[in-house]
């Protein structure tokens, strides 16, 4: 018995003669962006991977198969999908998604499981999951950290989104033993901004480096994954300060609304692309775009070893 997997025909004949491939996902897609931004943000993404040597594999559930790559038709047609008909799913919910034959976006957890069945190494998004604000009294703290934990994939992202609780969700990252690397500064960086205040357990300069560190976890024979985190570039930043009060304006309003579990995130972006007028939106396919040349630099890398 193998696991459902549908490649498209580039995405076959690319691991089939071991060249770069980098996976992408599919929630970002239909719960993180505004149609059509959405769709423009992963044609671009999927060029950027090109551009840099690689090919992409963006990864949804459709009709009882993991499709891994996707083309131009069906990347629209899930970009048309409203947030209500595509499940967001994650490890908890891929195998009913897939049994029901149901249409599912892929978040960071469900993407490296499916990038790991489908033999891909390397993933891009844009900011992980993490712990909560609150989540002392909500417990809710995303299951991207778990899967970091324990799927060997090397996921690159601008940090965990800002509208988490960004101490406890790098306290988590460390008693997991996931090894989270800020790339090209000492700082770890807070997704819309490229500081964050908080010193980066681990450092790296190059896609070298992280390739030959994904390599010795390998022999190692340590499980999960590593976090990449690729600061934004700086003409697309938002600094720390005019965002921050609009994340906690989000915030309050999703708590005035009682909004919960996985309808949490997709509500603050999208607040949050209201109350900067788009500029937020901006900064995230900027940053989506850097990570996915980072991304294929570190595949190309692992080829190369
Ligand atoms: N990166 C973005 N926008 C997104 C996401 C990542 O720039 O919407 C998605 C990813 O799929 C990630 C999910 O796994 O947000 C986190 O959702 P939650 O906080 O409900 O775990």
């Amino acid at each position: 018995m193998t696991a459902p997997l549908t490649f498209s025909p580039e995405v076959r004949d690319a691991l089939a003669a071991g060249r770069p491939v980098v996976a992408l996902e599919s929630t970002i897609i239909t719960h993180g962006m505004p149609w059509p931004q959405n769709l423009d943000m992963a044609r671009q993404v999927e060029q950027a991977i090109r551009d840099n040597g690689a090919v992409p594999a963006t990864i949804a559930v459709m009709g009882g198969q993991i499709h891994v790559g996707m083309d131009d038709k069906a990347l629209e047609a899930l970009a048309q999908t409203p947030p209500d008909q595509a499940m967001k799913l994650s490890r908890a919910d891929l195998a009913v998604c897939l049994a029901n034959g149901r249409t599912g976006a892929t978040t960071v957890a469900a993407t490296m499981i499916c990038a790991h069945l489908a033999g891909i190494r390397v993933f891009a998004t844009g900011g992980i999951g993490g712990v909560h604000r609150g989540a002392e009294s909500s417990f809710d703290i995303s299951a991207d950290l778990q899967e970091l934990a324990q799927t060997p994939v090397t996921v690159v992202a601008a940090g965990a989104k800002a509208i988490l609780d960004l101490p406890k969700t790098w306290e988590v990252l460390e008693t997991l033993g996931v090894p989270v690397i800020a790339y090209g500064q000492d700082d770890l960086p807070a997704f819309w901004s490229r500081a964050s205040g908080i010193r980066a357990p681990l450092r790296m300069d190059s896609p070298d480096q992280i390739a030959a560190a994904a390599a010795m976890r390998a022999r190692l024979g340590l499980n999960g994954g590593q976090l990449v985190a690729n600061p934004i570039p700086p003409e697309a930043e938002i600094a720390a300060e005019v965002i921050g009060p609009v994340i906690e304006q989000a915030l309050s309003e999703a708590e005035a609304q009682r909004i919960a579990a996985k309808q949490v995130t997709p509500f603050l972006l999208q607040r949050i692309f209201e109350l900067t007028e788009g500029r937020s939106l901006h900064s995230n396919i900027a940053l989506v775009l850097n990570n996915a040349r980072l991304a294929s630099q570190i595949a190309v890398a692992m080829t190369q070893r």
